[in-house]
This record gives structure tokens, C-alpha cells and sequence, in this order.
């Protein structure tokens, strides 16, 4: 729709921006509300449809006025490193709690009908069940994923009070271009790339046999904007629904660029899980989304083209 607008916090960062580029093509104004504490400028388009905030989410006014007159709220700004969280817990609630708290409240305030936030597959924990779906049990095993389940209640309790409709969108491994390597909270795939391009070896924390499902930033960006023009509420997993071992994500890597790559091992990670998979089902039939990436194709899209 021309007249739309979509805020989206955070969306300076790795998945906002992708999503904002989609939101443009699709034909919205989008404001962007974003402390560039770790995003980037450069990760934006030029575009009239696009205006800048300068912001922190916790910044109440800066939010009432990005979010005047918009059509709905797209919110991702947080604190996203697991480590962080565990190391400054409070600090990371403010970000990750009282931002969110702060958005809806605005949202409310400002009659914005329409805020799809980050929610994460951590707000499962170590997982008792494969595959995970909506309902298995929250059990989180770091301050990050205990913010994200509490945004989850929050959002349902702001839904009680205000006419507002929500929605949490779980996201599990996102991998894809502009996810900065050498960050401390970046993904394997970009630490395994980023290695690889450099001809050094990738780091593997323990045998290598543990699973993740890893989903292209496009598919997430995909469901970003199915979940803003969506009338669904609560919550849903967004992923691949495939389970992958690190080992097998060398081997493709090896097989796309033709040589062959010897990662060396690694003591395993304190607090990692072992294996993780969704259940997309609800993600298909609430929302009519279907994951269009498989991972080797994803990786391509990564390597340096020919
Ligand atoms: C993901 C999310 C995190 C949180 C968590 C919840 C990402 C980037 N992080 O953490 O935000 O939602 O899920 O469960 O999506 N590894 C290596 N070598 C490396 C880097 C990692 O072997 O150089 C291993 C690591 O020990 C782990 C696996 O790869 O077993 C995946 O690690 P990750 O940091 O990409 O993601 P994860 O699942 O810990």
C-alpha cells in the first residue's frame, strides 16, 4: 500500500535492513528508528520513502514521534548477544524488556493498530522435544531468551488493554549477507565465511555433530512483512524447519568453492545446546509463508560470485 508506513526499529541492523529493502519494493513509506549502536547507514538504501531516526528505543518521546501516524510497527532494536545478556543482564533488560515496553506503550499512545516484534528461539532453552512448536515448553537458559519470553507476555497483556494487535515472531539461526563476522554475537555460517574467505580453518566447538536450523535473512525478511500485513496474533516460529550439523554446513561449503576445508575442533561451548529444529507449520498456515531458501543456496549467495 502507498499510504502505509511501517516503523521499523533496529532497522539499521542485519535483518531490519533487509526487511526495510522489502518493505520498499513492496511499495511502503518506511521510517527507520535506529541508535546505529551496531547498525549502519551504509546498510540502507537511498530512497524519498525512507526517512531516518537517529534514536534509542528508550528514548519515549523519539518514539512517539517515529511512530505518529504510521500504519503499524515492525520492532527489532535490542541487545542481541546471549553473551552480553549473561555478563549485564539489567543493562540488556533495558534494551531488550523496556524497549519493547516502550514500543508498545508509544504504539498505544500514538493508535498505531499493529506491532510484529523479535522474539527468539531461545525462549525455549535446551530443548526436550524435536521438532519445537509453538507450544513446547519456555524454559530459557540465558537472560536473552528470559527478555524475550517477558516481551512475549508483555505483548499480550498491552493486546488486553489497548486496541492494539501483536505479533512475536521466533526467529531461530539467521544467517545471510551484512551479519558482521567478526561481531561477538554473529552466527556460525558468517564466522565459517568469513574464515574461509581468508583460507584459515573454521572453529568447531566439540564434535561438530550439533544442529541448528538455519533460516536466510530473506525468508525472515519474508515473514516480517506477512506478519505486518496480518491480522494474527500471539506467537510463531520462524525458521527453515530443517535441521543441519555444522559439519554438513563445511561440506557444502567445500563443495561450493571446490576445495576442500579442514575445520579444527574446539573444547564445546558453555551453555550451547545440542540439536534445534522448528516446527513451521502455524508459520505456513497463519501466515501462508513458505521458506524459499535452502541452505546451499543461501551459502552461495554468500561466496564471492564468479
Ligand atoms: C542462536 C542465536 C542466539 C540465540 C540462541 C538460542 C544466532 C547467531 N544466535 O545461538 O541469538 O537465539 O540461538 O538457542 O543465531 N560454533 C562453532 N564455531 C564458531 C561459532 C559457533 O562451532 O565459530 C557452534 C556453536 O558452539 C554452536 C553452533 O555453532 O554449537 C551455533 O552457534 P551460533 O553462535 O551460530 O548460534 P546459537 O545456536 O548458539
Amino acid at each position: 500500500g502507498s499510504e502505509a508506513t511501517v516503523v521499523v526499529t533496529g532497522g539499521a541492523g542485519f535483518i531490519g535492513s533487509h526487511t526495510v529493502e522489502l518493505l520498499l519494493q513492496r511499495g511502503y513509506r518506511v521510517r527507520v528508528l535506529d541508535n546505529f549502536s551496531t547498525g549502519h547507514r551504509h546498510n540502507l538504501p537511498n530512497s524519498e520513502n525512507l526517512e531516518i531516526f537517529a534514536d534509542d528505543i528508550r528514548d519515549h518521546e523519539a518514539l512517539r514521534t517515529a511512530l505518529r501516524g504510521a500504519t503499524a510497527c515492525l520492532h527489532l532494536a535490542a541487545q542481541v548477544s546471549v553473551q552480553c545478556s549473561i555478563e549485564a543482564p539489567a543493562e540488556s533488560a533495558t534494551h531488550n524488556v523496556v524497549g519493547l515496553i516502550n514500543v508498545l506503550d508509544a504504539a498505544a499512545d500514538q493508535k498505531v493498530p499493529r506491532v510484529v516484534y523479535a522474539s527468539s528461539a531461545a525462549v525455549y532453552g535446551d530443548p526436550q522435544q524435536l521438532p519445537l512448536t509453538e507450544t513446547a515448553a519456555t524454559v530459557p537458559i540465558s537472560p536473552y531468551g528470559l527478555d524475550k519470553l517477558v516481551d512475549e507476555q508483555y505483548a499480550r497483556l498491552f493486546m488486553r488493554l489497548h486496541p492494539l494487535s501483536t505479533m512475536g515472531l521466533r526467529y531461530f539461526n539467521v544467517y545471510g549477507p551484512r551479519q558482521d563476522p567478526r561481531s561477538p554475537y554473529s552466527g556460525v555460517i558468517s564466522k565459517f565465511l568469513d574464515v574461509v574467505a581468508r583460507g584459515e580453518s573454521p572453529k568447531i566447538y566439540g564434535d561438530g555433530l550439533q544442529t541448528r536450523d538455519f533460516v536466510y535473512v530473506q525468508d525472515i525478511a519474508a515473514a516480517n512483512v506477512a506478519a505486518l500485513e496480518s491480522r494474527e496474533t500471539g506467537v510463531l516460529n520462524v525458521a527453515s524447519g530443517n535441521a543441519v550439523d555444522l559439519l554438513s554446513v563445511v561440506d557444502t561449503l567445500a563443495a561450493l568453492t571446490g576445495r576442500p576445508i579442514t575445520p579444527r575442533h574446539y573444547p564445546p561451548r558453555d551453555g550451547d545446546i545440542r540439536d534445534s529444529r522448528a516446527d513451521i507449520t502455524q508459520l505456513r498456515t497463519r501466515l501462508g509463508m513458505c521458506p524459499q531458501w535452502a541452505l546451499a543456496d543461501g551459502l552461495r549467495q554468500l561466496l564471492p560470485q564468479p
